[in-house]
């Protein structure tokens, strides 16, 4: 029986299924419209475009990379109204870019793909979603990005809580803070944005630390009218602009490659924090004690102020238990809680949370498996034994240092070579050599060990446990794209298609 015979009524066929809705997802549906594919689907499981920008809507939910950098290339926004955006101007420029592109006319949302299958008789992917339909495609691009399951810790009584729980990725807009005694546990990027939100409403807060980050001043300022018609009228100018941030960003991958730049710039960030905090005890606690960039830099000017309000606490011993209404430190303090805000990040750990995502390639071939000891890829995009599989913002391409559109647009180029490559040949699927992925990682690998992030003292969301980094890409982004400019044809397998083979 071919594939073909086994395809119900609920399949759809289509040439590139495209799984996530938000920068990478949408960056690559717009190229395909822009190569005259329109034979696509994008399949986001959320109700909303977006992402992470759909998703995450916490009081103080902000970008902290710059506007005119966190936006598409070829989508310059004049408009945007301060250096920084917050989460509803960039979700609003998100649905306006989809808009004019007409996505939503390609999606299908609350569509959540739960496995993917590799057909190599007939040389097609089946996924399968939630609500027991399948796609069927010749390429599917995973878009899902690595921050989008929340992480929630497992404290002892954590069940027998009887207030609210809420977890910054998943916000709760209807619960009033107002007067209640709050406990937020986490201390990371989303906890230092809604931490002086969560402070100015609530009754009482606890802020639970359990590694300080280094933080750096935000240079925040709001364009002036003047600014937006210059952008406006001479685009020109805003691309200038765009170049002049990027440069400034890219700079800071020095300190990466040498953590002795790097313990330079503490002692001013230490004065920052005890320029800003006033009681000295408190000040102390702040401090980091690793090297700086080992942990995203975060960067804030009204957190370590929030440590000057009365009703304010910070609290640096680790969560022993959750009582009914309370929260108990490892040195025995207990802390009434009304509700508990976790800034406790995401499992970024694609194979535990892709653990009930299972993927099969070529015949023997599981995800899973092959992802035992660590998520490899080529260029974050291809992985040997998966033919016309693409991941956007796959293993080793996030970045501590500028914008991941960056790298997304690169990685959203080279997936259009590979297909405009593989129609040209008239072949059925590339797949990239299993040994040029394990010297592009061996040697990935091995220029990760003199960075910050494995000598800096510290363990991050960018390390698995036994401490290897397949999060970040170690090098200047300009690097990687010129390494994904093209797809070099040595680097793959090509299958010629079904027919040619018979
Ligand atoms: O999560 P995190 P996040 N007990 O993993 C602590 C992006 N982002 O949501 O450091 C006690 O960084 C944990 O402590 P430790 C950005 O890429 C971007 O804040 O592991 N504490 C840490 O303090 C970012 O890196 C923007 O010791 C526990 C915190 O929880 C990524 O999202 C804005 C604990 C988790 O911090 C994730 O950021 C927001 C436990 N059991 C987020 N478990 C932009 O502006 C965890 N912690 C673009």
């Amino acid at each position: 029986m071919t594939s073909q015979a086994k395809i119900n009524v609920k399949t759809r066929r289509v040439k590139v299924a495209i799984v996530g809705g938000g920068f990478g997802g949408m960056c690559m549906a717009i190229k395909l419209r822009e190569a005259g594919i329109d034979d696509f689907v994008l399949l986001e499981k959320g109700n909303g475009m977006g992402g992470t920008w759909y998703h995450n809507s916490y009081p103080g939910a902000a970008c902290d990379v710059q506007s005119h950098m966190y936006s598409f290339s070829f989508e310059g926004n004049p408009d945007w109204s301060h250096r920084y955006s917050g989460q509803q101007e960039i979700h609003n420029y998100i649905e306006g870019v989809s808009q004019k592109h007409n996505l939503r006319q390609f999606t299908r949302f609350n569509a959540e793909v739960t496995g993917a299958h590799f057909d190599d008789q007939a040389a097609l992917w089946t996924l399968n979603l939630a609500d027991g339909s399948q796609v069927v495609c010749q390429h599917w691009v995973l878009a899902s990005g690595p921050l989008h399951v929340p992480s929630f810790p497992n404290f002892k009584g954590m069940d027998s809580f009887k207030g609210k729980i809420i977890h910054s990725a998943l916000w709760d807009q209807d619960y009033d803070m107002a007067g209640k005694k709050v406990v937020s546990i986490g201390t990371g990027a989303s906890a230092i944005q809604y931490v002086p939100h969560v402070a100015k409403e609530a009754g009482h807060l606890t802020v639970v630390q359990r590694t300080p980050p280094w933080i750096i001043p935000r240079d925040e300022r709001a364009y002036s009218g003047l600014s937006k018609w210059v952008f406006r009228r001479f685009p020109a100018l805003r691309k200038l602009h765009r170049l002049r941030l990027y440069l400034s960003n890219e700079a800071r991958v020095l300190p990466i490659f040498n953590p002795r730049l790097a313990k330079l710039a503490e002692p001013a960030l230490k004065a920052f924090i005890n320029y800003q905090v006033k009681d000295k005890e408190t000040a102390r606690k702040l401090v980091p004690n690793y090297t700086l960039g080992c942990k995203r830099i975060l960067i804030s000017n009204n957190y370590y102020p929030t440590f000057n309000r009365d009703n304010v606490e910070l609290v640096t011993e680790g969560v022993k238990e959750i009582r009914e209404n309370s929260v108990v430190f490892s040195d025995g303090t207990e802390q009434q809680a009304d509700c508990i805000v976790l800034g406790t990040g995401f499992i970024v750990d694609p194979r535990i949370y892709m653990k009930d995502f299972e993927i099969t390639g070529l015949p023997g071939r599981r995800l899973q498996d092959d992802w035992k000891d660590a998520a490899q890829a080529y260029l974050g995009t291809t992985v040997s034994g998966y033919p016309n599989m693409f991941q956007l913002v796959g293993p080793n391409t996030g970045l501590g240092h500028n914008s991941i559109i960056f790298m997304i647009e690169s990685q959203v180029r080279y997936v259009m070579d590979a297909i405009t490559k593989l129609d040209k040949r008239g072949d059925a699927w590339l797949d990239v050599k299993q040994d040029v992925q394990d010297r592009f990682n061996d040697k990935l690998q091995d220029e990760l060990k003199g960075t910050v992030w494995q000598n800096g003292g510290c363990m991050s969301w960018y390390q698995q446990a036994d401490g290897r980094n397949t999060a970040l890409w170690p090098h200047a982004t300009f690097q990687f794209m010129a390494r994904t400019w093209t797809v070099n044809m040595k680097d793959y397998n090509w299958q010629p298609a079904i027919e040619k083979v018979s």
